[in-house]
């Protein structure tokens, strides 16, 4: 019986089709400008998401450190929510590498930030504060249960950082899944942001990679600090090749992840000592925590479904998410709910 991995999807094995267009990538030095399928590939994801202009980057957490530090200064402040992946997730990069002070504002159950606390949050100009530069929103929102941020709310949130000279970032690690969520286009959601980065190395089951995109200009001075930190790759293309598979033939099937989230919720729904979370699934994520009756804790129920080959996230003491994926399908939903059915009895 092979393990059911719903830790996250950040654990998918490439698709299929993704190790042959690597091995038959043409490369070059991507430092130079010159590997053609990340040429291809930022192109793409540029064109898919509306902008000008992508750069490939190792990781999600990078895209995210890139494009903040090539937006802000020193001493500048970004305004995010508390329950953010950039403010909780990525080892206070801003701060410690960016000299950027996070300024956190709750993150509302919906994942989204409510206008009126972001602007109570931006600051006079007064020699004495911070200079308020960005606001960042993420969608889908990771610990908001992989909800989806609208259209209509990101256009507000951009109108309201124009009118204020504020610049907006998205954390759109899984805009991908948010897109078919809300049946509207990546592009469509991301167009009132100045930069967006999402991650090719969820969902969207490539090995490893994320593209920043925004405006040329933009991109020309994330580059810069994509090397700065370290990130400038060389014949990186056999990453990229697997990016490239990922928006053609992955991208595309991301509500079927979700429609396996909502079976597993079913399933779930049913047995004794699960408590979902209101609305759960919105997209690929199965937020549950444990009846006040259940005498384990959630790292106990871990181990006895480890044992059962199914991997869990937990996310409290008493809280898992569960995220469905490529190499999730209806048996192995099925397995799942067995098995916690068995350990919960
Ligand atoms: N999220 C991971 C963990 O770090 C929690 C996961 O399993 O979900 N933005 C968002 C919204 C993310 O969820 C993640 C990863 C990142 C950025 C960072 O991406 P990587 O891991 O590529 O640096």
């Amino acid at each position: 019986m092979s393990t059911i991995d719903l830790r996250s999807d950040t654990v998918t094995q490439p698709a299929p089709g993704m190790r042959e267009a690597m091995a038959q990538a043409t490369v070059g030095d991507d430092v130079y400008g010159e590997d053609p399928t990340i040429n291809t590939l930022q192109a793409m994801a540029a064109s898919i998401l509306g902008k000008e202009a992508g750069l490939f980057v190792p990781s999600g957490t990078m895209g995210n450190l890139a494009s903040l530090l090539a937006h802000c200064n020193r001493g500048d402040e970004i305004i995010m929510g508390d329950l953010s992946h950039t403010f909780l997730f990525e080892a206070g990069g801003v701060a410690a590498l960016g000299g950027i002070q996070p300024h956190i504002i709750p993150n509302q159950p919906d994942g989204t930030l409510n206008p009126t606390d972001i602007l109570a949050a931006i600051r006079a100009n007064d020699p004495h504060m911070p200079h308020t530069r960005l606001i960042a929103l993420e969608n889908t929102h990771n610990r908001c249960g992989g909800s989806s941020l609208s259209v209509e709310y990101t256009q507000s949130i951009g109108e309201l950082a124009k009118k204020h000279d504020l610049l907006l970032h998205i954390d759109g690690a899984r805009i991908f899944n948010a897109a078919a969520a809300l049946q509207v286009t990546p592009a469509e959601l991301v167009a009132p942001a100045d930069s967006v980065t999402f991650c090719l190395s969820k969902g969207l089951c490539a090995p490893v990679g994320s593209v920043i995109c925004g405006d040329a200009e933009f991109i020309q001075r994330a580059h810069r600090i994509r090397k700065q930190l370290g990130g400038g790759m060389r014949q990186a293309g056999i990453l990229a090749a697997a990016g490239i598979v990922a928006l053609e033939e992955i991208a595309p099937r991301m509500a079927e992840d979700h429609r396996r989230a909502k079976e597993l919720a079913d399933g779930l729904a049913s047995i004794p000592g699960v408590i979902l979370d209101p609305g759960t699934p919105h997209t690929n994520m199965v937020y549950l925590s444990l009846h006040n009756d259940v005498l384990n804790d959630a790292k106990q129920i871990a181990m006895l479904l480890k044992a059962k080959d199914v991997l869990v996230g937990i996310v409290g003491p008493r809280q898992f998410r569960l995220v469905t994926h490529y190499w999730i399908n209806s048996a192995a939903v099925t397995q799942a709910v067995n098995a916690f059915r068995e350990v919960l009895l």
